[in-house]
């Protein structure tokens, strides 16, 4: 724990190699680095911007195609995670290139993804039997096991970012993925049917959850915007957030996903938030505007589009010169389901 190291002497290390080949270690020696008094995390604060990201994958849209790659993705490591795949300690962010007239084959697996859409003018993803088309700042998500395609059938390239539980079922040894066999499911259902059915505050009568993910699959922008302007009016701003909501799943009240929380927050023109820390190390998109998130003293000032991570337990203040929208995922309802979750308001 908090407690100095225990010293070593010539008797101990003569212990703790003997032990070595029978699969034992000595608690005493490494319970300060297992145990710590706080978060300590390989994970640092960094921000990629989003033209950089763009133009790497559009040269990346001249070495393979999305049929061949199966997802032509860019994934967002974190520096301090290298070779990891990993963008937090336990989460994945990517970002992903279908050009006009592709085709990414129907597959599933067992991490569950969201995709929310930074440029798209015709784009479509299909789950479960269901379509959407994308727009800007749309949130949708792909539960874990559901087949999943996605297409363009624009003339202009479409982006959207993803974020996958992969890392944390990686850590539980429970992945398991297999292809459809064909490029694209069968549509079994109209366009609008799941935002019809559970998307209008109201359920169709007698309907049990069935899963652990919210039954909505697309999250149009223009709703959640529409009811962040409106609050603004009210000018109730949450001294660490801005004014900050979570999408929910319409069957529970709960996250929309199990294992990712997702918000989208509006900071006001020339607010300074209040010091704010929390467990869970937090991927932030930047939607509209242009503010700054700064991590225990380091600036990084965001554009839309651009992806700023903060790790667990750092000091973070956002800062905005224009009003500006935030999406922002998580794995707040792990820790939340765990027990686990805290965060500290101001810098005591
Ligand atoms: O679109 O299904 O970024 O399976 C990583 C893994 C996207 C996807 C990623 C995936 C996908």
């Amino acid at each position: 724990m908090a407690q100095a190291s225990v010293s070593n002497t010539a008797q101990r290390e003569a212990f703790y190699k003997a032990i070595e080949p029978e699969s034992m270690t000595a608690l005493w020696s490494v319970m300060g680095a297992i145990i710590t008094p706080e978060p300590k995390s390989e994970c640092v604060p960094f921000m990629w911007q989003y033209d950089r990201v763009r133009s790497r994958l559009l040269e990346a849209g001249d070495l393979i195609t999305a049929k061949e790659a199966e997802r032509r993705v860019l994934i967002l490591e974190n520096p301090g995670l290298k070779g990891t795949s990993k963008c937090t300690t336990s989460l994945y962010c990517g970002v992903q290139l279908v050009m006009p007239g592709e085709v990414a084959p129907a597959h599933r697996h067992t991490q569950s993804a969201l995709r929310f859409v930074l440029e798209a003018s015709g784009g479509h993803t299909a789950v479960g039997g269901e379509k959407t088309e994308m727009h800007y700042g749309d949130f949708v998500i792909t539960p874990n096991w559901e087949w999943h395609d996605h297409g363009n059938d624009s003339d202009e390239p479409v982006f959207w970012l993803d974020g996958l539980d992969i890392p944390l079922v990686q850590f539980l040894d429970a992945s398991f993925a297999e292809g459809f066999g064909e490029d694209q499911q069968p549509i079994s259902k109209q366009q609008g049917d799941s935002n019809a059915r559970y998307g209008a505050n109201m359920l169709p009568l007698g309907y049990e959850k069935a899963t652990p993910t919210s039954p909505i699959f697309n999250y149009p922008y223009d709703r959640s915007r529409e009811a962040l302007e409106q609050m603004k009016r009210q000018e109730e701003w949450d001294p660490c957030h801005g004014l900050k909501m979570r999408y929910v799943n319409p069957v529970d009240g709960g996250w929309a996903m199990p294992t990712i929380g997702t918000c989208l927050q509006l900071l006001p023109k020339s607010f300074t938030s209040q010091a704010y820390r929390s467990t869970d190390a937090t991927v932030f998109v930047g939607v509209e505007g242009k503010g700054r998130i700064i991590v225990d003293g380091e600036i990084f000032n965001w554009s839309p589009r651009d992806v700023v991570v903060v790790p667990s337990w750092r000091e973070v203040v956002h800062e905005a010169s224009e009003d500006a929208v935030l999406f922002s995922y998580s794995d707040r309802p792990v820790q939340e389901k765990c027990g686990l979750w805290r965060e500290r308001r101001g810098n005591n």
